[in-house]
């Protein structure tokens, strides 16, 4: 059975002219054996809610991944997929992508993120084994790792948080081949990686990775084990390959037909290429049919539940938000916003929504980067989850954004969660490549990101984020929300919760901001992207001010100076870019207007603005990294102030 995954990834990579076949045929025993005697699945209901997790985190090794499809039986996993490897439109891409091939758990390539998405599967079991039961909800994670993966920073993060969580269902198989692309592993690692997990609170073993009763002996014990497991797995890269295996060579290009020639011989594996001889096609076959009677248990268990234990459990699984419960709360809170208006920071009023919003959603589960104080994300009695108590639905993540963001990508993919998490909005950076696959995979995380601009004042420029709206709208299907006071805060909270398959930024003042917006309508204005905040006073707007977040009580103020400089200017909100592109181009124009003069106020960089203002249009905002200094002062000495607004304006008409 593991040779002939071997034959098909030498026969799929050499098909391809391209590809990984080191991995699978050096990572073949394990794989056997796991997906042989231990991985609870059914091919034939891939998204099954209690089935163990694998996450294939060495993504580039996908053809394990896809001859296991294959040979289990799951729909669409045909031969011939398996001959269109890395083809157009093939159930077999370069690298696995959860969202394109069923089976497929999450989206693989960039290093170490499968590991973090995998420490997040993880802690969506233990929450929600909590929340409805271990009758429910008992499955495994697991992994497997190469030397690449664990040398990424991102497995420190996550491996640490996981130990510190004592999430024992989480085991990792490291593929431990000691080669890499460069060459052997000692070119550039010494690391101890027993000791280091040990470290980090895990149990860990060494074990022949190519000895299959050493590795069911080592999955059978990390199975009861009270902490996460690592089972290092020494393996040969590219294992039967003649001259080339336990060598760079066999990690990523095709073999060659001589080498393919000698392998066959070495492995004993006489037949033609994607030729499966039928004891090893019956030997998988078997192993895709042993967990119906484990699905089928379950599916009993399920049906004997109460009611409305059972329609809840299944709206969190299927992503479903409880809408009405929703709506009356997002409704309830802007009356009683309205009724007393307050200057606020948007941290706060985000705190506020969430305060009523993870009553409405039971299934949000909120954390923040050791800055909680800072983020506001923890509402009044949410308990911390923990390894002692799991149906916490606060995450302290430590300073571990990056583990954070794709731990967050792992509990939206495992189902049941809509995680939410805090980090100061300059630390995006450190967040990206997670926030990217987010996006990428169309997965609901919502990443509340403070301190969004020199609004944060005395910390100077480090902290300041000046590039990162436009790094984040950079990114594709990913929303990035700045509310401008409590009313629009909400409403992006209520588009973020809503937004089932695509990830949000909300980025979120330290200073205080006035209530610009004076209604308590059901209606969420910001759905939008962008709305009229304030009309030119006789219909004939000569400048049109747009704004974003903190900037629009400016674009507020200027629009009144202009007034007493008898000219005629209209006000539009612009908390979400994207929504706003991406409206009708009819209606899009309707927003944007036909004043002759446009002006853009945003404390971050001009870049994407000009989609919204053209070329031509004024832009106020920040050309170079901020200072350290009181916030207002660095409005004055950046010229983000109501006066350099209606300036802009002034003088752009006055060219015209
Ligand atoms: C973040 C990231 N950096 C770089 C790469 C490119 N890359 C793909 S595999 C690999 C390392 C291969 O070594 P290892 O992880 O040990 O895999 P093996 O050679 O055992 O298949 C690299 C650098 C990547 N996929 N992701």
């Amino acid at each position: 059975m593991a040779n002939a995954i071997r034959a098909l990834a030498m026969d799929a990579v050499e098909a391809a002219k391209s590809g990984h076949p080191g991995l699978p045929m050096g990572a073949a025993d394990v794989a056997t054996v796991l997906f042989g005697r231990y991985l609870k699945f059914d091919p034939s209901d891939p998204a099954w809610p209690d089935r163990d997790r694998f996450v294939l985190s060495a993504g580039h090794g996908s053809m394990l991944l896809y001859a296991l499809l294959h040979f289990l039986g799951y729909a669409g996993m045909t031969i011939e997929e398996i001959k269109r490897f890395r083809q157009s439109g093939s159930k077999t891409p370069g690298h696995p992508e959860n969202f394109h091939t069923p089976g497929v758990e999450t989206t693989t390539g960039p290093l170490g993120q499968g590991l973090a998405n995998a420490v997040g599967m993880a802690i969506a079991e233990a929450h929600l084994a909590a929340e409805f039961g271990r009758e429910l909800v008992d499955h495994h994670t697991y992994v497997l790792a190469s030397d690449g993966d664990l040398m990424e920073g991102i497995s420190h993060e996550a491996i640490a948080l996981a130990g510190h969580l004592r999430l024992n269902k989480l085991i990792v198989l490291f593929d431990d081949n000691g080669i890499s692309i460069d060459g052997p592993l000692t070119l550039a690692d010494s690391v101890d990686q027993v000791k280091r997990f040990e470290a980090a609170g895990w149990a860990a073993t060494r074990i022949d990775g190519h000895d299959p009763a050493a590795i069911a002996a080592a999955i059978a014990h990390a199975q009861q084990s009270d902490r996460p497991n690592l089972i290092a797995c020494r393996t040969t890269i590219g294992f039967g390959a003649p001259t080339k295996a336990g060598t760079e060579k066999v990690h990523g290009s095709a073999l060659g037909a001589d080498e393919i020639a000698g392998a066959r011989k070495v492995l004993n594996w006489p037949y033609a290429p994607f030729e499966i001889p039928p004891d090893a096609q019956k030997g998988w076959h078997d192993a895709g049919r042993r967990s119906q009677a484990a699905r089928a248990a379950w599916q009993q268990r399920l049906a004997a539940l109460p009611a409305d234990r059972r329609a809840e459990f299944e709206r969190r699984l299927r992503g479903d938000l409880a809408t009405g419960k929703l709506a009356e709360a997002v409704l309830g809170f802007k009356q009683k916003i309205v009724a007393a208006p307050k200057e606020i920071a948007t941290r706060s009023a985000s705190e506020q929504a969430l305060e009523v919003l993870t009553q409405a959603a039971p299934e949000m589960i909120g954390g923040s980067a050791d800055l909680t104080g800072s983020n506001n994300t923890r509402p009044k009695g949410m308990s911390i989850f923990s390894a002692t108590n799991p149906s916490g639905r606060f995450i302290h993540y430590g300073v571990r954004e990056h583990a954070m963001a794709s731990a967050m990508n792992g509990m939206a993919l495992h189902g049941g969660v809509i995680p939410y998490s805090g980090t100061f909005l300059v630390f995006s950076d450190y967040c990206r490549p997670a926030i990217r696959l987010a996006a990428l995979m169309h997965q609901r995380v919502i990443h509340v990101m403070t301190h969004d601009s020199i609004g944060l004042g005395e910390d100077g420029p480090t902290h300041q984020p000046v590039e990162h709206l436009a790094a984040l709208r950079a990114i594709p299907h990913l929303l990035v929300f700045r509310p401008c006071d409590t009313i629009e805060t909400m409403e992006c909270w209520e588009l973020a919760l809503q937004a089932r398959a695509r990830p949000s930024v909300l980025a979120l003042t330290r200073q205080n901001l006035p209530l610009l917006r004076k209604d308590a309508e059901a209606r969420n204005r910001c759905a939008a992207g962008a709305y009229e905040l304030l009309a030119a006073d006789d219909g004939k707007a000569q400048a049109s001010l747009f704004a974003s977040g903190s900037e629009v009580a400016i674009a507020v103020e200027a629009k009144r100076i202009l007034a007493t400089r008898g000219i005629s200017s209209r006000v539009v909100s612009v908390p979400c870019v994207e929504l706003l592109l991406e409206l009708p181009e009819k209606e899009r124009a309707a927003i944007v207007g036909t004043a002759p003069v446009k002006v853009a106020i945003e404390a971050a960089v001009r870049q994407g603005w000009d989609a919204v203002i053209g070329s031509d249009g004024q832009f106020v905002g920040m050309t170079d990294f901020g200072a350290s200094a009181p916030y207002k002062e660095l409005y004055s000495r950046f010229g983000i102030t109501p006066d350099k607004v209606a300036e802009a304006a002034q003088s752009a008409l006055a060219k015209r």
